[in-house]
């Protein structure tokens, strides 16, 4: 075994040569045309950070170099690219940037785990340490879509947790951050107050920041931690796209309408019936809150919102959620969830949504998110309308879930649950008459009911969120569930060392050891649509 046995997500094609290995020595320079150089970049500063070597990022390639090269004719899709590593030199090749970063995970892999760091004095001197077989490696995603939620309305995640998170997920080429900004709890976007021309009832959209922010959830246990607070203004979340972007990751923000929407009522007076704002709240119950299918403030609200949202979108994708709205009556569900989409679609963005959302009438082209319940609706959408499925099915794919009863943190009310890295990796997105064809991807939820810092995110995360990075990237012929839990195992000493959290799944030998993010007391509870009243 050596480490091209290793790689996660696995190439499609990789077939070792029976040559003599390369050696990365100290006089190594990458060489990589203008715009690759970018991704040049990235791969010089992972690299130099453990070997110490200067690594200068230059143009023409001699024996012993890094090659990066963008070939316009290269084909096998967008994200494809190709690895050839031999005495002379490490040639990678593809037609995109994004190509490129795909490429350079799977060298980076290819590398000793020592080169995840922490430095280079924990490199053995003796032995020369940053050689890798000779190998050629031809790939291609399964999916294009490829993402991870992260539920920022329960609890916060900062500027820099975010960033953080998208370091880690991108090593497993995870392309997708899908942001769950507003809940019942908080709200966490900016929306700027318009100007009265744009504001014909003068709704209070300053305010749902200037409130919402503050809010949280805070789970009844008996020594309840609540949710951390926070928002991002408009800046911050462009940076945080900026930064996406340059790993390749596309952001897709959500705000959740016509249910999960307590915060905008607790802030905007107008959106209720009676005028009269609601409280704030911190229950982690769900479906208690709707938007009201009669008052013009609804759609006013949702308009003026999701343009705003728009405009600071990198990516072509809104989310306007749809899920859950259990208090809002059928018809008046069909109804609003068209217009929302409908006003979604006008600001030029692609309409994505829970998959209750496809009871109602939709743009062409829109997005069915499906987590639970019937996929018939879905299906049919998809076959008639050509509408794409994200695949994110419970059972299968939540990463809030606990992954034993005894887990110190992580929800339980998915049925057939707790799960481990094992469910989450043992099924097809291709299921219930969906094909390839039809879907657009996979996505992982991490619901943040019980998690509080980005250690404990990274938990629940990692390894399951590596499975799905895998179901999502690799084609049903080179995945098999025995070989990936060895290749988890090799992958522990790896993310030890990154100082990555992780569950040491009990089933795998791990190469490295966690650390135990939980000083505090367990927050465990259990139910969903049971005991807990709003
Ligand atoms: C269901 S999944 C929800 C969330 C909860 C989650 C907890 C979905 C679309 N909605 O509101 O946080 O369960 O697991």
């Amino acid at each position: 075994m050596n480490t091209t046995d290793n790689l996660i997500p696995r190439p499609s094609h990789v077939a070792l040569q029976d040559e003599p290995p390369f050696t990365l020595e100290s006089a190594a320079r990458i060489a990589a045309d203008k715009p690759a150089g970018p991704v040049a970049e990235q791969l010089a500063s992972l690299l130099r950070r453990s070997t110490g070597f200067a690594l200068p990022i230059v143009q023409g390639p001699l024996p012993g170099d890094i090659t990066l090269k963008l070939e316009e004719t290269f084909d096998g899709g967008p994200e494809a690219y190709a690895l050839t590593v031999a005495e002379s030199g490490v040639r990678l090749t593809a037609s995109t940037t994004a190509g490129l970063f795909n490429g350079v995970q799977t060298l980076r892999q290819l590398f000793p785990a020592a080169i995840e760091g922490p430095d280079a004095a924990d490199a053995s001197p003796s032995d020369p340490t940053w050689v890798i077989p000779a190998v050629e490696i031809a790939d291609a995603p399964r999916f294009a879509y490829r993402g991870l939620m992260l539920d920022v309305a329960r609890s916060f995640f900062t500027v820099a947790q975010v960033k953080e998170q998208i370091d880690v997920m991108t090593q497993f080429k995870l392309n997708v951050l899908h942001l769950h900004l507003t809940d019942d709890q908080a709200w966490r976007i900016e929306i700027h107050d318009p100007g009265a021309e744009g504001n014909p009832s003068g709704l209070p959209y300053a305010n749902l920041t200037a409130l919402g922010a503050q809010g949280a959830v805070e789970v009844p246990t008996a020594t309840p931690v609540r949710g951390r607070e926070g928002f991002y203004t408009q800046q911050d979340f462009l940076d945080i796209q900026a930064y996406a972007a340059s790993k390749n990751v596309l952001v897709v923000p959500e705000i959740d309408v016509p249910g999960h929407v307590n915060t905008a009522l607790a802030a905007i007076p107008q959106l209720n019936a009676d005028g009269v704002a609601k409280s704030m709240s911190t229950t982690p119950a769900v479906g208690w809150s709707t938007l009201d299918e009669s008052l013009p403030a609804t759609y006013e609200f949702v308009r003026e919102v999701l343009t705003q949202l728009a405009a600071i979108t990198v990516g072509p994708y809104l989310h306007i959620g749809g899920d859950e709205a259990l208090v809002t009556g059928h018809e008046n569900y069909v109804a609003m969830v068209q217009e929302f989409a409908r006003i979604a679609a006008g600001t030029g963005k692609t309409v994505v949504g829970w998959n209750e959302y496809a009871a109602a009438e939709l743009p062409p082209g829109s997005v069915i998110q499906y987590w639970f319940g019937d996929l018939a609706p879905v299906l049919k959408h998809a076959e008639t309308d050509g509408s794409p499925v994200i695949m994110s099915p419970a059972a299968n794919t939540y990463l809030d879930q606990k992954y034993a009863p005894d887990s110190p943190v992580g929800l339980e009310w998915v049925e057939g649950g707790p799960f481990t890295w094992a469910e989450y990796y043992n099924w097809d997105p291709a299921q219930g008459g969906l094909k390839d064809q039809h879907i657009l991807g996979v996505e992982g939820a991490l619901w943040s009911e019980t998690v509080r810092n980005n250690q404990q995110a990274q938990w629940l995360l990692y390894p399951r969120a590596v499975s799905l990075a895998e179901v999502a990237w690799s084609s049903p012929e080179v995945r098999n569930a025995g070989d990936f839990r060895r290749r988890l195992g090799a992958l522990g000493e790896r993310l030890a060392r990154q100082g990555v959290a992780f569950q040491e799944a009990p089933d795998v030998e791990w190469s490295g050891t966690s650390e135990w993010p939980f000083p505090e007391a367990a927050t465990s509870f259990t139910p969903k649509y049971g005991t807990i009243e709003a």
